[in-house]
C-alpha cells in the first residue's frame, strides 16, 4: 500500500485544523474555540480513495495540518520534504485570504516543482459565511487549478468524496512515478 504525505496549508483561521480533524475522523464535533496551530500537527490514518472509474482502494495518509501564521515560514522547507500533495484552504469571503493564495501556491507548489494536479484549492465555508458557490476572485493562474467548495455543516459528504477522489489521483501519480523509476532501473 502507498503512503501519501499531504500538506494542509493556507491563511490563518481558514479552517485547516477543522477540516483536517474532519477528514481524519479525529473528532465528532466540528468547530469550537479557535486555537492557532503552532508549527504543524500530523494526523495519520487510513483512507478510502476513489479512482477515475469510481473504484475504491485504501491508502495510508499522513495529513500535515500546518500553521497559517507566517512566523513559521522558516519551517516550510522541512514541511515540504517528500510531500505528495497540498491542499490550500482559504475562506472565499475574506479578501486578504484571496491575496495570500499567491504566496501559498508559489512557495509550496511552484517552488518545489510539484505538478499543478497535486494541488487542490479548498474554498472552505464556515457557518454564517456567504453561500456563494461561484469562482472566488483569485489571480488568473490560480483560477485554473482544481478548486472545490467545502461546507462541513451543510454537505460534509461532498467534501469527503472530493478528498477521496483527490487521493485517488495522488495514488495514480505515485504509482506512475514508481513505474518510471522501476523502468529506469531495468533499462
Ligand atoms: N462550526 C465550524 N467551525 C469551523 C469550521 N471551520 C473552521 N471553524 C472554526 O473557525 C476557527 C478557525 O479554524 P481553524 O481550523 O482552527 O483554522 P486554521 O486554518 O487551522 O488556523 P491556523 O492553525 O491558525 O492556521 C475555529 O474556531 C474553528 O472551530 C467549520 O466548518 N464549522
Ligand atoms: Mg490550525
Amino acid at each position: 500500500m502507498f503512503k501519501a504525505k499531504i500538506l494542509v496549508i493556507g491563511p490563518s483561521e481558514s479552517g485547516k485544523t477543522a477540516l483536517s480533524d474532519f477528514l481524519s475522523d479525529a473528532t465528532e464535533t466540528i468547530g469550537g474555540e479557535y486555537r492557532p496551530t503552532q508549527g504543524v500537527r500530523i494526523l495519520e490514518f487510513e483512507s478510502q480513495t476513489l479512482d477515475a472509474s469510481d473504484k475504491n482502494a485504501t491508502l495510508d495518509v499522513e495529513l500535515w495540518d500546518c500553521a497559517g501564521d507566517f512566523k513559521f515560514e522558516s519551517c516550510w522547507p522541512a514541511l515540504m520534504r517528500d510531500s505528495n500533495g497540498v491542499l490550500i484552504v482559504f475562506n472565499p469571503d475574506v479578501s486578504s485570504h484571496l491575496r495570500e493564495m499567491e504566496t501559498w501556491h508559489s512557495s509550496f507548489v511552484s517552488s518545489q516543482g510539484m505538478q499543478e494536479s497535486q494541488c487542490l484549492l479548498i474554498a472552505h465555508h464556515k457557518p454564517g459565511s456567504s453561500a456563494d458557490r461561484g469562482h472566488p476572485a483569485l489571480a488568473s493562474h490560480l483560477s485554473k487549478l482544481s478548486m472545490i467548495h467545502s461546507n462541513l455543516e451543510e454537505d460534509p459528504e461532498q467534501m469527503r468524496q472530493a478528498f477521496r477522489r483527490y487521493l485517488g489521483s495522488i495514488v495514480r501519480m505515485m504509482s506512475e512515478s514508481r513505474e518510471r523509476e522501476e523502468m529506469s532501473i531495468i533499462t
